[in-house]
């Protein structure tokens, strides 16, 4: 949550065009934080605005737009699950947030499946081995609601193909799908609201968390030995690896908080926060298992977040605002020794309560009691990961309320009252922090131990994505668009 670039505004003005660059349409809803590299942009969003006549209906889309002019080079537009609601919510559209390495971007897509894409995408042809790109884009003919009432007895299921067995066919605005990984088949999640990663690449390895969770009753647990953390192969998209923590049976919604990585007395550690409220550093698988093996992550250290808090029959507790087991949205942010880690009740069926806490990443084993640095109080549930600059945490949380605090003490530097919850991450470049909130706010404050708020901006539409910065540009996503900011550019709208 941390960029090195530079020259970026303090402010802009969307009624005016002044410091916009450009801004394009996205779908209706838009919940995937801008990626960009190599002159792409990347981000996932739904099908609210169709841009191709032949994808039309609820999808998860996934754009790859020119960083120059905001132009749509391709897409990735996948069906939903149809059948249950809660495995793919509807207009969710796609959440995660790219990982690109070269021409290949690594993305977990609104059915739960990882997928391996190319960048040039269909325009120069079908790269395998992958080849059944028609069969994934063509929705069953049934799509549009989902078959099954709340409550029934359903399962996860495999896209059909229609009826009529007439497939879509790609063009070049199409994604060209190098592998793809079906998490829900292989490894037996079970999908909940909406697919939520962010890959980490290591070597050739993709680590992921699964985003397996409760089913649509929100008490029950129909996967409990599904992993939570998984670790692919990034050339094949084989299973390498996965934690045999036995996290599943006390994930008290999902599995949403994306790994880490971290260099701790000179040896690499996996950072993961469970949906059980557990944070865990895993070391990194050395070598690739031989074919048909499927490794265990081996745990270093385990850090429960919240220890007083019910262990058993958790989800007894779904609804209870007073009581409840806290989960983890974040990723673990890891710097000097010190893993920054936001969580508590859960925002839609939790307890109103959350901290920042620092764990001490240096020790190993059950760290619960030793491992705790210090303990900040949040307000009501967070979503954020923490921005950790220059000892300086920032933070911000769903009681509209914004935190710079101490990465030593733990103590408040200032805190800033914000319009709106809080759902993204808080972005540092340029000596300021970007942040925006669900009330379609904008702030920027300077990246300091003293208070000052630069800017308050009204964007009109809620806010999901973090603030990203490439290039001298500022990307801002809201619900419905996507504004490239640059200092001294000047729209014409
Ligand atoms: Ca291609």
């Amino acid at each position: 949550m941390v960029s090195e670039e530079k020259g970026l505004p303090d402010s802009f003005d969307p009624k005016t065009g002044k410091n916009i660059k450009w801004r394009v349409k996205l779908g209706t809803q838009t919940h995937s934080t801008p990626i960009i590299a190599h002159g792409h942009i990347y981000i996932g969003t739904n099908n609210g605005e169709p841009r191709d006549p032949k994808h039309r209906g609820d999808r998860g889309v996934f754009m790859c737009l020119d960083e120059k002019t905001g132009r749509l080079l391709w897409q990735l537009v996948v069906p939903k699950r149809d059948e249950d609601a809660y495995m793919d919510w509807p207009s969710m559209g796609m959440s995660s947030t790219a990982t690109v390495e070269g021409d290949r971007i690594y993305l977990v897509d609104n059915r739960g499946a990882v997928l391996c894409l190319d960048a040039k995408g269909m325009a120069d042809g079908n790269d395998g081995p992958f080849r059944e790109e028609a069969a994934y884009m063509t929705p069953p003919t049934t799509n549009g609601a989902p078959r099954q009432q709340i409550g029934a007895e359903t399962h996860p299921e495999t896209l059909r193909p229609p009826a009529d067995g007439k497939l879509l066919q790609p063009g070049p605005l199409d994604a060209d799908i190098i592998w793809k990984f079906d998490l829900a088949n292989e490894v037996g999640i079970w999908p909940h609201d909406a697919a939520h990663s962010s890959i980490l690449i290591h070597g050739n390895q993709l680590y992921l968390n699964t985003a397996s969770g409760v089913d649509n009753t929100h008490k029950r647990i129909r996967a409990p030995e599904a992993p939570s953390l998984v670790v692919l192969d990034k050339k094949t998209g084989r299973l390498l690896a996965r934690d045999d923590e036995h996290i599943g049976p006390n994930v008290f919604h999902n599995t949403w908080a994306s790994p880490s990585l971290g260099r701790v007395n000179g040896r690499e550690l996996i950072f993961f926060c469970g949906g059980n409220g557990v944070v865990y550093a895993f070391e990194p698988l050395r070598a690739k298992p031989p074919p048909g093996e499927v490794r265990t992550l081996k745990k270093v250290f385990q850090f429960d977040f919240d220890p007083t808090a019910p262990k058993t029959d958790i989800h007894k507790f779904s609804s209870n605002r007073r009581e409840s087991p806290s989960n983890l949205y974040g990723m673990p942010v890891f710097q000097h020794g010190q893993l920054f880690v936001a969580g508590g009740g859960d925002i839609w069926w939790g307890k109103n309560e959350a901290w920042l806490k620092c764990i001490n990443a240096t020790q190993t084993g059950d760290i619960t009691t030793n491992g705790l640095e210090w303990s900040y109080p949040l307000e009501k549930h967070v979503m954020s990961t923490a921005a950790v600059q220059e000892g300086l945490v920032f933070i911000a949380d769903c009681g509209r309320r914004f935190h710079c605090v101490d990465a030593k003490t733990g103590q408040p530097c200032w805190t800033h009252e914000v319009k709106g919850e809080v759902w993204a991450s808080p972005y540092v470049a340029d000596g300021k922090v970007y942040l925006g909130t669900r009330s379609g706010n904008f702030y920027v404050f300077t990246a300091s131990r003293e208070k000052q708020v630069l800017a308050e901006l009204e964007l009109g539409d809620p806010i999901s994505a973090t603030t990203t910065a490439a290039n001298g540009v500022l990307y801002v996503a809201t619900m419905q668009n996507l504004y490239a900011v640059q200092q001294d550019a000047q729209s014409k709208h």
